[in-house]
């Protein structure tokens, strides 16, 4: 049985948590503290020399690392990784958008203000510039909504998961969602897919 890595509040681990379920395939659940430095011991980074959650654990001894490399592992052969070759590479069009222009400037400002109990003179001074990137992604996102269910050909998939992990929390980095009608309609549309999990839920039947 896969063995998933994980820090409960992760909008990463969040991703892999969120498409084992919805593809009903069992796992168990380790949890790591980020914050008491448990992805850095010498026993996890033989695992993952990177030091970081998510981690899935194939068999034993064989780690994938890298949320959205899981993602595209677990849907292979599944409808949420389409057939054709031009929808393929649209979604890791988005799925790239998301670790460039997304992840780190809505999830960094989240994990600053929600998880550190104060900021640094660096995180202060970042904070408004991370999250003027953040609405210009918000931005992108909302227009290519704007006549579409999906990200990708009008069909759910590892993209729409992986932009929806930290899109549906983006208030607790201090945005706004307000504006983003388009996306909040897409936020809903996601969390009425079949098998859905919300990024609280950490018991998993293994
Ligand atoms: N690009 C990676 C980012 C992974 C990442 O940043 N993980 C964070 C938690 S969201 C982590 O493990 N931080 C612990 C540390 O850096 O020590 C992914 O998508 O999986």
């Amino acid at each position: 049985m896969y063995r998933l890595y994980d820090y409960p509040p992760s909008g990463n681990g969040y991703k892999v948590r969120l498409l084992l379920s919805q593809l009903a395939i069992p796992f168990d659940y380790i949890e790591l503290d980020i914050l008491k430095g448990e992805t850095r011991t010498p026993e996890f980074l033989a695992k993952n020399p990177n030091g970081r959650i998510p981690l899935l654990e194939l068999e034993p001894g064989n780690y994938l690392a890298e949320s959205n490399a899981i993602l595209f592992y677990l849907a292979q052969g599944t409808p949420l990784w389409p057939e054709n070759t031009l929808a393929r590479t649209q979604v890791l069009q988005w799925m790239f958008f998301e670790q460039y222009s997304h992840e780190p400037n809505i999830a960094t400002p989240r994990f600053w203000l929600c998880h550190l109990p104060e900021l640094n003179t660096y995180q202060e001074a970042a904070l408004p510039y991370k999250q003027e990137q953040g609405y210009q992604a918000l931005t992108v996102m909302d227009q290519h909504l704007a006549n579409r269910d999906f990200f990708v050909q009008g069909q759910y998939t590892i993209a729409d998961i992986a932009l929806y992990a930290y899109t549906h929390v983006a208030h607790e980095g201090g945005f706004d969602l307000e504006q983003f009608s388009q996306v909040r309609r897409w936020l809903h549309r996601v969390a009425s897919q079949p098998n859905y999990v919300p990024i609280s839920q950490t018991e998993f039947a293994g």
